[in-house]
């Protein structure tokens, strides 16, 4: 069975991107990787999947046959295959036949993170990769706030959960943007700004470490480019160390 390693994240944060990219690396590292796609309302990938949920799901006809909008028909689709034998039997024959198993899933972290019994992310993953994309990491806190939100998705989940950035190509130009809104808006000179911190926002950084110390937790957070293929190599690194804590250490 492969090692399987799904990868969530809100909408349009680069998954579909990183999967395929990441696939290519491990491919070249000499492990045979496959994609299987888990987002029934995909318009075009970039990969050939393994196996796709489009084949058993439509998720244009589910909003229209149950009234649902499309964060619903996502949420009835997900419970649905979470039991649909057949479905999950031929994910597992996907699996049965590379050495890792990219799971591309729908955008949507309420999807896993709200999920009631017979949850679907710990039947077909054994890691989990956390994807967010540069707006998400624009400051200290914002870094913060990922490993607090990483902490509580694996405790969710009781999955080795890696939490990555994306889209870093893009990270200096969004920092500098926000330092500059930022500052506009508290009415003082940029160097002024960026010399100083919110106090309320201090009080909550120092919250969330409280928190993080709690749950003893050492997040790392890894920062790639999907799109330049930079941080790919870490990242599978990474994910390589992440397996032996699934209990395999091959
Ligand atoms: N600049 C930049 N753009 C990226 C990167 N990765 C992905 N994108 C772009 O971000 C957009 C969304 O990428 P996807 O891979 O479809 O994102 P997704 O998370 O799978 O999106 P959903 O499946 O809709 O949730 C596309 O236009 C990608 O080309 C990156 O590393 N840098
Ligand atoms: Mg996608």
């Amino acid at each position: 069975m492969a090692y399987r390693i799904a990868l969530i994240g809100g909408g349009g944060v680069g998954k579909t991107t990183l999967a395929y990219a990441l696939a290519g690396h491990a491919g070249k590292q000499g492990l045979q990787t496959s994609v299987a796609n888990l987002d029934p309302a995909a318009h075009r990938l970039p990969y050939e999947p393994c196996f796709d949920l489009r084949k058993y799901y439509n998720a244009r006809s589910v909003m229209r046959e149950y009234k649902l909008g499309p964060g619903g028909a996502l949420k009835k689709i997900y419970a649905d295959f979470a039991k649909n034998a057949g479905a999950l039997r031929a994910l597992d024959s996907a699996a049965a036949e590379c050495d890792w198993l990219l799971c591309d899933t729908a955008g949507s972290l309420e999807l896993f993170l709200l999920e009631g019994r017979a949850p679907l992310l710990p039947r077909v993953a054994d890691a989990v990769l956390f994807v967010v994309d540069n707006e998400a990491a624009a400051s200290e806190s914002d870094l913060l706030l990922l490993k607090a939100l990483s902490a509580v998705q694996e405790l969710k989940y009781a999955l080795p959960t890696l939490c990555v950035i994306n889209k870093t190509d893009l990270l200096e130009k969004t920092e500098a943007k926000l330092v500059v809104k930022r500052a506009k808006g508290s009415g003082r000179s940029l160097s002024e700004f960026a010399g100083e911190r919110c106090g309320g926002l201090d009080a909550v950084d120092e919250r969330l470490r409280e928190l993080l110390r709690e749950v003893g937790r050492r997040e790392r957070v890894l920062r790639v480019s999907a799109w330049e293929k930079s941080g790919i190599d870490e990242l599978a690194g990474a994910l390589r160390e992440l397996k032996c804590e699934c209990g395999d250490s091959s």
